[in-house]
């Protein structure tokens, strides 16, 4: 009986259950919200067939797991030693040597992630750009050394948001549906890749500019915004893009982005870019932290080159020359740390600008964000739940978008993220 009347009572506020986030927040008409021009048309344009996306009819699979160079031992997307400190390539591993994109790879300066990006160029994934979660999770673990249960956390997000469920493909750019998905046009609808808006992708990107300040392009590499980086680099650490400098210029990026996009979205999910933003510090350099974040290294990875007029060009991503990855796996609590970390020199609102100048604060998000602000005494294990919480409830992807997950979609994030969350301390979903 109780739980009838419970039905009942949400069947009749939906608006509650609809915008958990912003339902609490005083003066806010949320049929006004629903009526936002920019509301859903431009997440619509991205959605369809893109004649444009690169077609490679010779689809070869990442490098086949090789015992003479394990790295550090990861096949199949199982875990592997989370012992690092291993060059890669190492010295006559010809199959994880640097091979340029051609033109029908999925890549190029208009790709989101120079991670995934890097280890598609040396074959640690697909060459082609269309990769799937075994490939992810063990080049993440022999490239990088995530631990296995980062690398499994980015690429389920990944896969859910952008790729497939059912075959766990995702491409690294641009729509590929017809190549990730066995259903093109089934219920799980388009799967728009890793160039999407609003899913894995957000405002306030280091090098990218807002979709809504760019005609809808948030993945093309930005020279000047890479200068832009580099000169706090210089300003902040003496050229060093470490903490410091990646929280600063973070920072930075939130306050243009506020002042400049009327659009400006910065929802809870935002704090997956700090995540994003801390490899740069603590997975690009020579040993990870043991090794500086100097210019060579980020440039490198990055795949930029300066140019004559003081902004930087865009050449294929690559692993620099003698290069050795951390010694010890990078892991949740750790990305967990940094998030802490970055967010805590230069805490910021949590919300959205709903018009020019008009920005809206979220509230009542799962408990912990409050008129927009985290508590100060947040810890990095809150972090990690978070960062769960975020991969496992719905979670607007703009001020005015529900961004529902589909069940089967929900249902397949429990199955593969619960045994990585297991130990983690924080209350788990149940399939
Ligand atoms: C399955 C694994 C991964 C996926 C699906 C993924 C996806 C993405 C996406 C969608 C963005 C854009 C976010 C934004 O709006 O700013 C991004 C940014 C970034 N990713 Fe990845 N990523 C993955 C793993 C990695 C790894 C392992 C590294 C480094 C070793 C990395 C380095 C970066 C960096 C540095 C950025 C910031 C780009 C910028 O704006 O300058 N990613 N990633
Ligand atoms: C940063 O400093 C280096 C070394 O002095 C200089 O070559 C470079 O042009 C500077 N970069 C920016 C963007 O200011
Ligand atoms: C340098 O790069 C910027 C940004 O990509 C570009 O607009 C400019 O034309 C380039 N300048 C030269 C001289 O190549
Ligand atoms: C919410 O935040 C706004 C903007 O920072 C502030 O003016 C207001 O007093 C806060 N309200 C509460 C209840 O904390
Ligand atoms: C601005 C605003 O509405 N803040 C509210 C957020 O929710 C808490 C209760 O969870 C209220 O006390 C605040 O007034």
């Amino acid at each position: 009986m109780k739980s009838f009347s419970l039905l009942i009572i949400l069947s009749q506020v939906p608006s509650i259950i609809a915008w958990p986030w912003i339902a609490n927040v005083p003066g806010v008409d949320l049929s006004a919200m629903h009526a936002h021009p920019e509301n859903f048309a431009k997440q619509r344009r991205q959605t369809g067939l893109d004649p444009t996306c690169p077609f490679n009819p010779d689809h070869t699979g990442a490098a086949p797991f090789d015992p003479q160079f394990p790295y550090t031992g990861s096949i199949d997307g199982l875990p592997g030693t989370g012992v690092g400190g291993v060059q890669v390539p190492a010295p006559g591993d010809t199959a994880h040597e640097f091979t340029a994109p051609g033109p029908n790879d999925i890549r190029g300066p208009g790709m989101n992630c120079p991670g995934m990006n890097t280890a598609a160029n040396h074959n640690f994934l697909s060459h082609d750009g269309i990769t799937n979660l075994a490939e992810l999770v063990s080049a993440q673990q022999n490239l990088y050394n995530l631990h296995f249960d980062l690398a499994t956390f980015i690429a389920v997000r990944g896969i859910a948001l952008d790729g497939d469920v059912v075959t766990t493909k995702l491409s690294i750019g641009c729509d590929a549906t017809e190549r990730t998905s066995i259903d093109p046009t089934g219920t799980l609808g388009r799967e728009p890749g890793l160039n999407a808006h609003n899913k894995f992708e957000g405002d306030t990107s280091l090098t990218r500019r807002d979709y809504f300040l760019n005609n809808g392009d948030a993945f093309t590499f930005q020279g000047d915004m890479f200068a832009d980086m580099y000169r706090v680099a210089n300003e902040t650490s003496n050229g060093v893009f470490d903490r410091d400098t990646i929280s600063v210029y973070r920072s930075r990026r939130y306050d243009e982005s506020l002042a400049e996009n009327p659009n400006f979205y910065f929802g809870p999910k935002a704090l997956l870019l700090y995540g994003a933003a801390s490899f740069i510090y603590e997975v690009f350099p020579v040993f990870g932290p043991e090794g500086d974040a100097n210019f060579d290294t980020v440039s490198t990875f990055y795949g930029a080159v300066p140019n004559d007029s003081g902004s930087y060009d865009h050449v294929p991503e690559r692993i620099p020359e003698n290069w050795f990855n951390r010694r010890a796996a990078y892991g949740l609590l750790e990305i967990g740390n940094e998030i802490a970390y970055q967010y805590g020199r230069f805490p910021k609102l949590f919300g959205g600008n709903v018009g020019a100048g008009n920005f809206l604060a979220l509230n009542t998000t799962f408990g912990i964000i409050q008129n927009g602000t985290l508590p100060d005494e947040v810890t990095a294990k809150d972090f990690v739940c978070l960062l769960y919480q975020l991969a496992v409830d719905n979670v607007p992807g703009t001020v005015a978008n529900e961004a529902e997950l589909p069940l089967q979609v929900l249902t397949w994030v429990l199955t593969q993220l619960n045994p990585i969350f297991q130990n983690s301390g924080c209350p788990l979903k149940i399939t």
